[in-house]
């Protein structure tokens, strides 16, 4: 029993008056806060601290107190009526803080967080995580003061959309992986994951009107290297939806086509122009597959999917891939995108696909994810200039799954070798011409699986880059400063290490 470890109350541990020297202050929190005002006070919980709530609060104030439960040993009770301690309180009275954003203020009486909404709430309480003590992150208790730097801060996104992304394809990865994911990425601020959920090696998502996608597509031995399989089904994909919804993060599905489609054509040889099934792949190579442009059952093939997808995705967006069509004409791409874009919006839906969909004139509703490593893309720019909204994920910059230095023994490097500065050293806003503040829907940082296979190999990709992504989609670009990044980075380093996430020690930052 936790209980029988903790402290009586009135201990020294649990009465001395002077802040522990490693409790972070206000302008520790990553991604950085809009506006920070410290103050000499603080606050200290106890035994005694409660999680004030209402009845739209509740969730995230029972949330944070499992979160803060196992190292304080406290109680932690959340309850309905005013108390002194932590207050979640929804109303914020200001519309700078839209829908996203916090207010944050803490004095020795206690900790208030206000938002518009739960989901502002929830952010707030990942800030108030960073502000503990990092041992708050440990599984089991520890007898220390847990103090909060006294202050305010006003807090709201810069972009709508900040996204992480997984390849469920290459390499699949289990709902309990893509829920640790989850958790890791929510800390950030992270709101949409985006899952790759076919390629040529794999199909990843159950499809009942074409059983075979997944029996077929999703067998053993399916990921690369002949490697792993698998699949998730509606209920793995609907439980899924819901964990991520707790955390606001939505879930972004993709299907890839026309191209990266050999594992569906290997499940449905009809999908083929010559109606031959192709050999499994499970090789790297891309842009040798496409679906039959002038077949119609590749309409009905496309519409059955995007139809049963959007009806389990309560997000706003389909991901329709669309990249490395290489083995498609330019004129069947665009006969192609013609027809399926409009698709989406059929099923309710916001189409999103690859920086290529930008060649279409029917994607001018549809958002573009830019993973050129190119500054000028005149095809994109000219969609923009026509009402297309962009994700930015330059794969120079955004990539999780590009190698940080020669040395680094997973990934790839045909982006280049991205280290923590160059991941952190652009704008989103500034990065390609004629895609400017307006256009910009948000980031997202990609992780491609061909060399990745379970969770440890997934977060030694990720961190310490994803924070940095994570920062460039919420902070202002007034907060971007290197010296102050890298310098919170390494503070964060032993919440990771009491978290159990297997991170890249960058030798760029100082690490705690
Ligand atoms: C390019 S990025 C791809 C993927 C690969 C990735 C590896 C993009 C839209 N297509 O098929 O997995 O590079 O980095």
């Amino acid at each position: 029993m936790l209980a029988a470890l903790m402290l009586p109350l009135g201990t020294p541990a649990a009465a001395s008056a002077s802040a522990p020297t490693d409790t972070p202050t206000l302008a520790d929190v990553l991604p950085a806060p809009v506006e920070v005002r410290p103050t000499h006070e603080r606050y200290r919980l106890t035994r005694q601290t409660a999680i004030r709530v209402q009845p739209g609060s509740r969730a995230v104030g029972e949330q944070l107190a499992q979160a803060m439960r196992p190292a304080t040993g406290f109680p932690l009770p959340v309850v309905q009526s005013p108390q002194p301690g932590i207050s979640l309180l929804l109303g914020a009275h200001d519309d700078r803080l839209g829908t996203e954003g916090y207010r944050f203020t803490v004095t020795s009486a206690g900790v208030t967080i206000r938002a518009n909404t739960a989901a502002g709430l929830f952010h707030g309480t990942q800030t108030l995580l960073q502000l503990l003590p990092s041992e708050i992150d440990a599984p089991s208790v520890r007898h220390r003061g847990w103090t909060v730097a006294g202050g305010s801060i006003v807090d709201y996104p810069r972009f709508a959309y900040r996204g992480a992304m997984l390849d469920e394809a290459r390499h699949f990865h289990t709902p309990d992986e893509i829920k640790r994911y989850v958790d890791e990425i929510s800390r950030f601020k992270v709101n949409y994951l985006h899952l790759h959920l076919a390629d040529d090696q794999g199909w990843r998502i159950q499809i009942d009107s074409w059983p075979r996608l997944t029996t077929v597509g999703g067998a053993p031995g399916t990921g690369v290297d002949g490697v792993g399989g698998g699949y998730l089904t509606k209920a793995d994909y609907a439980d899924l939806v819901r964990y991520a919804a707790a955390r606001y993060v939505t879930i972004v599905p993709e299907i890839d086509m026309p191209g990266h489609v050999n594992a569906a054509q290997v499940a449905y040889p009809e999908l083929t122009c010559d109606g031959v099934a192709p050999a499994p792949r499970t090789d790297t190579e891309v842009g040798y597959s496409s679906l039959c442009i002038s077949s119609e059952t590749t309409y009905r093939f496309v519409e059955d999917v995007i139809r049963e997808l959007a009806a389990m995705t309560p997000g706003p967006y389909l991901h329709i891939g669309g990249d490395e069509a290489h083995a498609t004409s330019n004129a069947d791409y665009l006969a192609f995108e013609q027809r399926v874009l409009p698709l989406v919006a059929k099923y309710g839906k916001t189409a999103y696909g690859w920086n290529e969909i930008a060649k279409s004139g029917a994607a001018s509703t549809a958002v573009a994810q830019y993973w050129d490593t190119a500054t000028s893309n005149p095809v994109v720019a000219a969609a923009v200039a026509n009402g297309t909204k962009v994700v930015m994920s330059p794969a120079n910059k955004s990539y999780l799954d590009m190698k940080y230095d020669q040395n680094t023994p997973l990934g790839l490097d045909w982006a280049g070798y991205i280290e923590v500065d160059t991941a952190y050293g652009w704008d989103p806003a500034t990065r390609v011409t004629g895609v400017t503040e307006p256009a910009v829907l948000g980031v997202e940082a990609p992780l491609w699986s061909e060399t990745l296979r379970d969770l440890d190999d997934i977060e030694f990709m990720a961190f310490p880059r994803l924070p940095a992504i994570a920062e460039l989609g919420w902070s202002p670009a007034a907060t971007h400063d290197w010296a102050s990044f890298s310098a919170r980075l390494g503070g964060y380093g032993p919440r990771w290490e009491l978290q159990g996430v297997d991170f890249y020690r960058s030798p760029q930052i100082t690490w705690s």
